[in-house]
C-alpha cells in the first residue's frame, strides 16, 4: 500500500462534466474538507454534495466513494463529477494539493492497481490501449487484453511449464534415485506443446501491430498517374493538390482513415522519374522512396490511358525489390483509351477511376484483407513489442531446451532453459518485472489513468 494520496483529472478536454479522481488513505478525509455537512458516503453510491472553497460555494457535484480494496486502485478512492469549468477543475485540484494530496504521475492509478493485485501488467496495458484505440479492430484487441483472456492463456502455459520443471527438479535432488525417471518423450511432448502455443501467439504480432498502429500504405507511381487523386478519393476530400502539371506533389502527404474498422495511414508521394526539375523535386523523390521503405503495402498507380514508359517499367523493378504486398492500381479507366499493359508484374491489379469512383471498393477491400489473419481463431493477438519480445525469448529458450533434450544432455541443463522460459512468461504478466521497467511502462500511460 502506498502512503500518499494522489489526485488527477481523469476526464478529457471539453464536455459538461469533469471527473477528478483521488486515491489513497486520505481520500475520504480530504473530501470532508470541502464539505460543510456530514454526508454519509456508502461505497459505490453517488451523493450530491455542495463543495466549499473556504466560505464560498465552489460547485455542486456528484461524489462517489469506493472503499478499499473494492476500487480501481485497490485503495480508498473518491471521484468528483464536477461541472467542467476550467476554473472548478483547476481549483479542486489546487485545493486537494494544498490539503496534502499529491498530483498523480502518468499511469500512477494503474500502477497502484497493478501493485495492489487488481490487475496484471497485460490487463493494465490492455486498458491503456483501450483508451487510445481509435477504431473497432484495435478496440477489440485491447479488450481481449483487458478482460484477461490473454493473461489466462499465458497463465495456463506458465502452469504447464512450472509443473514440468518441478517434476524435473525433484528428480535432480533425488540423489538416491528413488523416483521413477521421467521419459524424454514425455518432456518433449510437454515442451513441444507449450512451444506450439507460444508460436501461435508470436505469429500474430505482425498483424496485431498493424491493427494497433495502423497499416502504412505508400501510393507511388510516375508523375501524373493520379496518385494525389487516389489519396483524395480514398479519404473523401481534397487533401492533396491535383494538377495536370508533372511534379506537383513534392512533399509526402499523409492522411489517416478508417476502412472496414481498420486504421489505414495513406501516404501520397512525389512521382518518381529519371530527371527532377529542381532540388525540391529531387528531395521529394527521396522521400517517396523512404515512404516506400516504411510502408506495409504499396499501391503502384499507373495511367492506363498511356503507354508504359521506360521510367515506369524501371519503377516497377524498384518496387519489386521492396518485397512488399503491392497492388497495381490501373487508374483513369473512365477514359476510352487503354494502352498500358503491366500485367507482366507479379502483382494483383485493380482497375479504378479516381474520377468516377469505380473500382475503389475493391481497392479498399484489398487494403483491409492485408490485415485479416488466419492465426486468430479465438481473437487473441500480440500487438505490443515488449510482449512480443518476451514471448520470442521464451520461445528460443524452449527450442534450446528441446535441442539439449534430444542431445541427451543432463536434466540440469535443459531445466535451466525451461526456468528461463518461465521467467520470460512471468515478466510478460509483470510478476518478476523490475521496478524501473514498470516505471517506464506506466509512464507511457495517459494522465489520470
Ligand atoms: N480522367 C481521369 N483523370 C484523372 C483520374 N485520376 C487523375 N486524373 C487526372 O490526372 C492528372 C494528374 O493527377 P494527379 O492526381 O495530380 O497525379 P499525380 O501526379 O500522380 O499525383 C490530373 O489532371 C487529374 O485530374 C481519373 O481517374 N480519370
Ligand atoms: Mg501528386
Amino acid at each position: 500500500m502506498q502512503n500518499s494520496t494522489i489526485c488527477a483529472l481523469a476526464s478529457g478536454v471539453g464536455g459538461a462534466v469533469a471527473l477528478v479522481r483521488l486515491s489513497g488513505p486520505q481520500a475520504l478525509p480530504l473530501l470532508r474538507k470541502f464539505l460543510r455537512k456530514d454526508y454519509t458516503f456508502e461505497p459505490r453510491k453517488q451523493v450530491f454534495c455542495t463543495l466549499y472553497d473556504g466560505e464560498n460555494v465552489l460547485d455542486k457535484a456528484l461524489i462517489t466513494y469506493f472503499q478499499a480494496p473494492h476500487s480501481f486502485t485497490g485503495e480508498d478512492v473518491v471521484e468528483f463529477a464536477l461541472h467542467a469549468s476550467p476554473y472548478i477543475k483547476g481549483r479542486v485540484l489546487e485545493l486537494l494539493c494544498q490539503l496534502g494530496a499529491v498530483p498523480a504521475q502518468r499511469g500512477e492509478f494503474s500502477e497502484r492497481a497493478f501493485l495492489n493485485g487488481k490487475m496484471d501488467l497485460l490487463e493494465a496495458q490492455g486498458l491503456c490501449d483501450l483508451i487510445a484505440a481509435g477504431n473497432k479492430a484495435s478496440h477489440d484487441l485491447a479488450m481481449n487484453s483487458l478482460d484477461g483472456k490473454m493473461s489466462a492463456r499465458l497463465e495456463t502455459l506458465k502452469q504447464k511449464l512450472a509443473a514440468l520443471l518441478a517434476q524435473i527438479e525433484v528428480r535432480l535432488d533425488d540423489v538416491d534415485e528413488e523416483m521413477p525417471p521421467l521419459s524424454a518423450d514425455f518432456i518433449e511432448k510437454e515442451l513441444t506443446d507449450v512451444l506450439a502455443q507460444i508460436k501461435l501467439l508470436t505469429n500474430t504480432f505482425s498483424v496485431g501491430r498493424l491493427i494497433k498502429e495502423g497499416l502504412k500504405v505508400a501510393i507511388v507511381g510516375v508523375p501524373n498517374s493520379g496518385k494525389s487523386s487516389l489519396l483524395n478519393a480514398l479519404v473523401g476530400f481534397d487533401r492533396a493538390i491535383v494538377a495536370d502539371a508533372c511534379g506537383t506533389t513534392r512533399d509526402t502527404v499523409e492522411e489517416t482513415l478508417e476502412i472496414n474498422g481498420q486504421k489505414i495511414i495513406l501516404t501520397d508521394t512525389a512521382g518518381i522519374r529519371d530527371h527532377a526539375l529542381d532540388p525540391a523535386e529531387q528531395e521529394g523523390m527521396r522521400r517517396s522512396r523512404l515512404a516506400m521503405e516504411k510502408a506495409d503495402v504499396i499501391l503502384f498507380v499507373q495511367d492506363t490511358s498511356r503507354e508504359a514508359s521506360d521510367e515506369e517499367k524501371k519503377l516497377v523493378t524498384e518496387v519489386q525489390k521492396q518485397n512488399k504486398r503491392t497492388c497495381i492500381v490501373r487508374n483513369k479507366i473512365d477514359k476510352s483509351v487503354r494502352k498500358t499493359d503491366l500485367t507482366l508484374t507479379p502483382y494483383p491489379w485493380i482497375e479504378v477511376s479516381c474520377k468516377s469512383g469505380e473500382g475503389l471498393p475493391d481497392l479498399r477491400n484489398f487494403l483491409t484483407e492485408t490485415v485479416e489473419n488466419p492465426h486468430t481463431a479465438d481473437g487473441l493477438m500480440i500487438s505490443n513489442l515488449r510482449h512480443y519480445e518476451a514471448l520470442l525469448r521464451a520461445q528460443t529458450e524452449l527450442e534450446e531446451a528441446l535441442l539439449r533434450l534430444s542431445a541427451n544432455a543432463g536434466g540440469e541443463i535443459y531445466a535451466e532453459h525451461i526456468r528461463a522460459a518461465l521467467h520470460y512468461l512471468r515478466d510478460l504478466i509483470g510478476e518478476v518485472t523490475p521496478d524501473d521497467v514498470l516505471g517506464i511502462i506506466f509512464s507511457q500511460f495517459c494522465m489520470g489513468k
